[in-house]
């Protein structure tokens, strides 16, 4: 089986089909930007573009990082936050707030035999004090998560066991196999 990825982003594309290939799902990469509308919630973005997108088995991945003490924000804003305040001005904002928990959103959207799907998956955890580790990308270097004391950017292996992403795809997974039987 194979499955068309849309994404612009290389760190997302590697962490996916190196988990679906584990699955014995065959990802074939397509480079590009899709029409992402402003919506409060991922899954209004994804929805609306992949039912615009005209690729049979494709699908795309959002994905946002929330912080409980400021209501969730960047959340949807997170890939323009990350690439303007950067991993140092999360941490600025949250210079004296003793609440540090915050949660990764994956959102999936899937283009499968005409029919499209949405699939989400959480990860729970806290914003460490300092950036930390140097595998992973994006706010790995600032999140720890829950019941374990390391960045996902120094335990890169356990990331790729119980992030917001596996977990989503773990889903998407189910799905396509249980319409190939
Ligand atoms: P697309 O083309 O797939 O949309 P993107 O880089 O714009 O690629 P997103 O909007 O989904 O991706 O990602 C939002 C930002 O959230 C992204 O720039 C990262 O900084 C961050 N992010 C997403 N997933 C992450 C992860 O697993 N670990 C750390 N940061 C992550």
């Amino acid at each position: 089986m194979k499955l068309y990825f849309i994404t612009s982003n290389r760190n997302k594309y590697e962490e996916v089909k190196n988990f679906l290939e584990r699955h014995g799902i065959k990802v074939e990469w397509i480079n590009q930007r899709y029409v992402e509308i402003q919506a409060e919630n991922l899954e209004d973005v994804v929805r609306y573009a992949i039912e615009r997108i005209n690729v049979e088995n494709s699908f795309i991945e959002d994905s946002g990082l929330f912080i409980k003490a400021l209501n969730g924000f960047p959340g949807v804003y997170s890939s323009y936050v990350y690439k303007t305040l950067g991993l140092n001005g999360i941490l600025k904002l949250l210079e004296g707030i003793e609440n540090r928990e915050a949660y990764f959103v994956s959102v999936i959207g899937l283009k499968y035999k005409s029919d499209v799907k949405i699939f989400k998956g959480i990860v729970e955890g806290y914003i460490s004090k300092e950036i930390r580790g140097s595998k992973g990308f994006g706010f790995d270097p600032i999140f720890i998560p829950k019941g374990y004391d390391k960045t996902f950017a120094e335990d890169y292996e356990l990331k790729n066991r119980i992030s917001h992403r596996v977990k989503a795809l773990e889903k998407m997974i189910k799905y396509v196999k249980l319409l190939e039987e």
